[in-house]
Order: structure tokens, then C-alpha cells, then sequence
């Protein structure tokens, strides 16, 4: 049986891959000089975004890149609150990708429906009983350190032993929190805290992961990963993203998390089509 995702009256099954389309919400987008960002430009791109096959849009107002110090509070609302409010009558549920409590809460009164917490609710002390409270799906991530150092010399014992250990114990306390189980979701954070060595045995052994019997979500789109490996410039990495996510769905992801959604979802309906072929009678 396949796990469920409820946002309010809204249901989402995870019976095949799906697909999170990645909302731009960057400083670089703003047509006021840095402030507000352009609801029009926001609501176009969502649009997009559903249109080729988005299942969940993420927004997301902090840049957790590597070397990014954190945004202020009120910076934060200011550049997620109006785009939430303009993309949430697009019959997609949307995530909000945040690390503060208040964050969360605006945004749902606003329209969000899910939480993308790239610490886990570790960084906010009242995240979790936010989280407990508002009843919605949270995605809990793994992170070694805090964005702005994280990838100044990540290491690990094993790498998949201790990002699975992390996930089954913030899961564990999450529920004993108050968030119901089937409210969580996992994702090993590709890049965070990690070389590019620590990503490829977190994918290689993808099914450690997803045998936790949590919905399991994946980003590596755009991500240094291709970078590094393929050598190639942000702009050049789609069809690198791209054999990426076919191994991802092949190997337990019930959610990529990707910018290009149009080619992600060419890559999930092919080897969807793959994994479930049959002799033909
Ligand atoms: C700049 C560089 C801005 C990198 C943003 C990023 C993940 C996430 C991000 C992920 C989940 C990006 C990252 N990555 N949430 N938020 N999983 N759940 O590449 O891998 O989008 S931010």
C-alpha cells in the first residue's frame, strides 16, 4: 500500500513518483530593487510549473546555498507571504521551504499546505509544536552543520548510516512531538554537509533510506553534484539532473524535488514505464 499525503481536503497518493516543482523566489527576481517580490512573475512561473506536471510547489524565501548567512524574519515573510498567496489557488498543494517557526504559521494562514525544513525543525526551538499544531506533511532533511560552513570540510564515519540514523531518530522525536507519522516525509539532503563522494553513496544506497517506511523526497536539481561530476555550469546540468532522477524513482524516491519539471516528469513516466513492464500476451 501506498503512502497518502492529506493537505486538508486535498489528497495527494504516492503511488507513483511525484514531482515538486522548485518556485523561484530569488533576491536576483525582485523587480523592486530586493524587497517584494513580483507576484505576477511568480504566479506566471508557477503556472508553468503545474502545466508540466508539477505535483507540490516549494517556495522558498531563505538561500540555504553554501556560504548563505541567514535572512531576517521580516525579509523572509516579505518575499514568500504574497507569493504564497498568489500561486495557492492553483489546485497544487504548496510547500513552504523555511526554517522558522513564524514562517510556517504565516504561511499557512497564507495558503501553504506543507513544510520543507532543511534542518529538520531543528534550527527553530518551536518549530515541531508549529508543525504539531498546524497538522500539515513536513519534510524533515539531513544537514551535517549550518549552510554558511556546512561544506567547509564535511566528513562522516559512514555517511549512510548516520544521515539514516539522523532521519529515523528526528522522526521519532517529531512524533513524540505531537506530528503524526503519516504527516512526515524524509529527504537525505543531497549537498548539504557533504561531498561530492558522501551524494553519490547516499543515491547508490538509496533503498537504506527508503526502507525507513517514510516517504522519501530527493533534490539534487542543478546541484554542484552534476556540477563537479559533469564539470558543467548550472545552466548545463539537465540531462546530468536527468539520469539522476531516473535512478532516484528506480530506487525508492517517492518525491523529487527538481527546476526543470517538464523533464523531470518525461524521466518518471519512462521509467515508471520500465519498472512496470510486463510480457505483452
Ligand atoms: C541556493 C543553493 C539556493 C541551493 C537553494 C539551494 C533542498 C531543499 C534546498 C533539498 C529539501 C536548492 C537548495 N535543497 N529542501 N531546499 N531537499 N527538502 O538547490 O535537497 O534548491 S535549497
Amino acid at each position: 500500500m501506498s503512502a497518502v499525503l492529506s493537505f486538508g481536503e486535498r489528497t495527494l497518493e504516492l503511488d507513483q513518483p511525484r514531482i515538486m516543482g522548485i518556485l523561484n523566489v530569488t533576491p536576483d527576481s525582485f523587480s523592486d530593487g530586493g524587497r517584494f517580490f513580483d507576484r505576477e512573475a511568480a504566479a506566471a512561473h508557477a503556472q508553468e510549473l503545474v502545466a508540466a506536471g508539477a505535483d507540490i510547489l516549494d517556495v522558498g524565501g531563505e538561500s540555504t546555498r553554501p556560504g548563505a548567512v541567514e535572512v531576517p524574519l521580516q525579509e523572509e515573510l516579505d518575499r514568500v507571504i504574497p507569493v504564497i498567496e498568489a500561486v495557492s489557488e492553483l489546485g497544487v498543494p504548496i510547500s513552504v521551504d523555511t526554517r522558522k517557526a513564524a514562517v510556517m504559521r504565516a504561511a499557512a494562514a497564507a495558503g501553504a499546505a506543507m513544510i520543507n525544513d532543511v534542518s529538520a525543525l531543528e534550527h527553530d526551538p518551536e518549530a515541531e509544536a508549529t508543525v504539531a499544531e498546524l497538522g500539515m506533511p513536513v519534510c524533515l532533511m539531513h544537514m551535517q552543520g549550518t549552510p554558511e560552513t556546512m561544506q567547509d570540510n564535511p566528513r562522516y564515519r559512514d555517511v549512510v548510516a548516520e544521515v539514516r540514523t539522523y532521519l529515523a531518530e528526528r522522526a521519532r522525536q517529531c512524533a513524540a512531538a505531537g506530528i503524526d507519522p503519516a504527516n512526515l516525509l524524509l529527504d537525505p539532503g543531497i549537498g548539504f554537509g557533504k561531498t561530492v563522494a558522501h551524494n553519490l553513496a547516499l543515491l547508490h544506497h538509496l533503498e537504506n533510506l527508503a526502507d525507513l517506511n517514510y516517504p522519501l523526497v530527493v533534490g539534487t536539481s542543478r546541484k554542484s553534484l552534476a556540477g563537479k561530476l559533469l564539470n558543467r555550469e548550472v545552466e548545463q546540468r539537465v540531462f546530468g539532473d536527468a539520469a539522476v532522477i531516473g535512478w532516484l524513482v528506480s530506487h525508492g524516491a517517492d518525491v523529487v524535488r527538481v527546476h526543470d519539471v517538464a523533464a523531470a516528469r518525461d524521466v518518471v513516466r519512462m521509467t515508471q514505464a520500465l519498472a512496470t513492464a510486463r510480457i505483452p500476451q
